[in-house]
């Protein structure tokens, strides 16, 4: 039976990592939603969030984890690095606390991400210049000396959401270009999905999924253990909105 192609050529998986409140999910919601939460909850364990953009001509289906920041949830949420071809990196400019954990943060990335995985690090709350405890130079410097991309923004008027997604997502894109990030490696967090010819017949490709559908998820990310994908089937079967509640106690 002849089946229609993807609406997308790749799966880039993503984490967002960095301490409590500092606005991983508030990110997340902005470029998924375009809405900023102003009282959001602490995430419990894991969210997760789709989004499907364009580099360089081809669409990108961004799968986005976004975990909690406290430290009660870390052993669960260090299970989701493993796999990422992206990881936001977030701090809060207004709170030096959050800057002072990025070594931390990142010694956690190198050391349960691939050597591959982009990592942008992210000054968030870039509206609340006058509270601001950290500055774009330290923060920039930081980030040279260790080879992150970096930006600040805002989750709040928008501010640098949408380019925070786009970088990691063009350099990862342009690694695979040039061939530094090898698709066929365990682990790579990339997934090609490669559209049928003009008329032809998609064989060895599993059937088309429906955006963000339980099955999809599943099978691309790297890692997600049977019983999250379960509790996933079933928010995605009851037709939540695009941001899941995976719950841990
Ligand atoms: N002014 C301002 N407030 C923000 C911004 N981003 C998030 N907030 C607020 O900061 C608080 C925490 O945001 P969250 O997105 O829940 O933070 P989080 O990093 O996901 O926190 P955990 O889930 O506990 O790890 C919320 O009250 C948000 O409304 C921002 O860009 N500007
Ligand atoms: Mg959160």
């Amino acid at each position: 039976m002849a089946t229609a192609p993807y609406n997308y050529s790749y799966i880039f998986k993503y984490i967002i990592i960095g301490d409590m409140g500092v606005g991983k999910s508030c990110l997340l919601h902005q470029f998924t939603e375009k809405k900023f939460m102003a009282d959001c909850p602490h995430t419990i364990g894991v969210e997760f969030g789709t989004r499907i953009i364009e580099v360089s001509g081809q669409k990108i289906k961004l799968q986005i984890w976004d975990t909690a920041g406290q430290e009660r949830f870390r052993a669960v949420t260090r299970s989701y690095y493993r796999g990422a071809a992206g990881a936001l990196m977030v701090y809060d400019i207004t709170r030096r606390s959050t800057y002072n954990h990025l070594s931390s943060w990142l010694t956690d990335a190198r050391n349960l991400t691939n050597p591959n995985t982009v990592i942008i690090l992210i000054g968030n709350k870039a509206d609340l210049e006058a509270q601001r405890d950290v500055t774009y130079e330290e923060a920039k410097q930081f980030a040279e000396e260790n080879g992150l991309l970096f930006l600040e923004a805002s989750a709040k008027t928008g501010e640098n959401v949408e380019d925070a997604f786009l970088e990691a997502a063009k350099k990862i894109y342009q690694n695979i270009q040039d061939g530094s990030l090898d698709l066929n490696a365990a682990e790579s967090g990339v997934q090609h999905k490669p559209s049928a010819p003009q008329g032809g017949r998609l064989t060895s490709e599993p059937q088309p999924q429906r955006e963000g559908s339980a099955s999809d998820l599943c099978s691309t990310a790297p890692f997600p253990t049977f019983h999250l994908c379960l509790l996933e089937a079933a928010l995605l079967a009851a037709s939540l909105s695009s941001v899941h509640l995976l719950g841990f106690n």
